[in-house]
């Protein structure tokens, strides 16, 4: 029975990839943080209780900042195959907070690396590093594939710069079977609220049900590859897996812009959309209602604004992966289409906006969370 041991398995790749490899018969290990409310929401279904005989799924409490920690889990549990999925994964946010993003998702990443070949472990212990379309940034080539230069754009990325090189260092100078997984951006209905995808879901099935009035976006021209978080962990496996270790990119080969994914995501509400000004100064309007998930709305209001707060330091216009590397060496492909996502998305959000109708009607207070 191979071990395996997740960083960030109670976000939402890790979810997925735990769900998956406790389906491959692997003993699962993850490592959560200790945080002031409960934060195991996304795996609580495969939880197990750990004085059950043999539990196939243990969590240890740790932080990628916390070098002993580390060491300690990773003696403890001797994994077969690392995935460090953990990361202050948010791009604004590492405009805000610099230092802990290059501590957390560059030096925690060596922080593993090290300990791996400190314990010995190089010859048994396989290790995947998500890296991420991030790295592009300020776009030298369309579609990005491997061999593109990088030119990131934020701390975030200039953080996950350092952890792609030093996987690389390691593989190249200790021999350990280490990978980078440059990802694009992926998504599911356990993506975290802040992030554009499930922002836009989530507000406008709180809109049509008449908990929130607006979205109030950034840069609704961006260009994004999003594809669904399932499918991009197979790869994940996959790729440590093989007989010899590589970095490849994972992307759908489809890009739109947010603007396109806000009108897919109405459209699922049987709302459309009418847009007047520029990407400044821009109002998304109700054109039109079909079917009844809009209760809320009425032909002409404003659900989208432009706030400048959204905007960031630097941005990355465009990102559009060239994934043939994955499909020719790997065997992968996507299965769940965009608009298949954004299906998904929608109705997971409009079932919540739903329950929180029934909540309020019999007096219960309803928490929606603020960004
Ligand atoms: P999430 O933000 O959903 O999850 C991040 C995870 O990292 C959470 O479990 C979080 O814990 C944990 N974490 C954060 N800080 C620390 C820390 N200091 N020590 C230990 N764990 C920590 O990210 P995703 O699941 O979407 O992404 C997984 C990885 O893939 C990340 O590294 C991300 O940068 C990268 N990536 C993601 C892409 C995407 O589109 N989703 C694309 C390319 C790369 P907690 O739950 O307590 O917050
Ligand atoms: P990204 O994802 O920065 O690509 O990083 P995010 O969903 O945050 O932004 C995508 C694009 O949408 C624009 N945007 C907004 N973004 C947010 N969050 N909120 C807004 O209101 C808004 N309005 C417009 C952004 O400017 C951007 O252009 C994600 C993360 O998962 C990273 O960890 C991962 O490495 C990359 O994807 C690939």
């Amino acid at each position: 029975m191979k071990k395996a041991l997740i960083t960030g398995i109670t976000g939402q790749d890790g979810s997925y990839l735990a769900e998956f490899l406790l389906a491959k018969g692997y003993e699962v290990h993850g490592i959560k943080r200790r945080a002031s409310l409960f934060n195991t929401e996304r795996i609580d279904h495969i939880y197990q209780d750990p004085h059950a005989p043999h539990p196939m799924l243990k969590l240890h409490y740790g932080d990628l900042t916390d070098t002993s920690n580390l060491n300690r889990i990773l003696q403890e549990v001797q994994p077969d195959e690392v995935y460090n999925l953990g990361a202050q994964s948010h791009v604004a946010v590492s405009f805000e907070s610099p230092e802990y993003t290059a501590d957390v998702d560059a030096i925690g990443a060596l922080r593993l690396l090290e300990g791996i070949r400190f314990l010995g472990l190089e010859k048994k212990t396989r290790f995947y590093q998500a890296s991420t379309s991030e790295l592009y940034g300020l776009v030298q080539e369309i579609p990005q594939k491997e061999s593109t230069p990088f030119y990131p754009r934020s701390p975030y990325a200039v953080a996950k710069l350092y952890a792609y090189w030093i996987t690389i260092n390691y593989r190249e100078a200790y021999g350990l079977y280490a990978c980078n997984g440059i990802l694009f951006n992926h998504e599911s209905s356990r993506r975290g609220e802040t992030f554009v995808t499930r922002k836009i879901t989530r507000g406008l099935a709180n809109i049509a049900q008449g908990h929130e009035q607006c979205l109030f976006m950034g840069n609704i021209d961006a260009l994004r590859d999003w594809g669904h978080a399932k499918d991009y962990v197979e790869m994940q496996w996959l790729m440590l897996q093989q007989d010899k270790p590589d970095d490849f990119v994972i992307a759908t080969g489809i890009q739109c812009t947010v603007r396109e994914f806000i009108n897919k995501a109405a459209n699922q509400l049987g709302i459309e959309l009418s847009w007047e000004g520029d990407g400044v100064n821009e109002l998304g309007r109700v054109l039109s209602i079909t079917g009844d998930n809009a209760p809320a709305l009425n032909i002409g209001d404003v659900v989208v604004k432009i706030d400048p707060r959204y905007f960031r330091p630097a941005e990355v216009e465009t990102l559009l992966g060239d994934p043939t590397k994955a499909k020719e060496t790997l065997g992968w492909t996507p299965k769940i289409t965009l608009d298949e996502m954004i299906e998904e998305m929608v109705a997971h959000d409009l079932d919540k906006a739903k329950q929180h109708v029934l909540l309020k009607s019999k007096g219960f207070k309803v928490s929606v969370g603020r960004e």
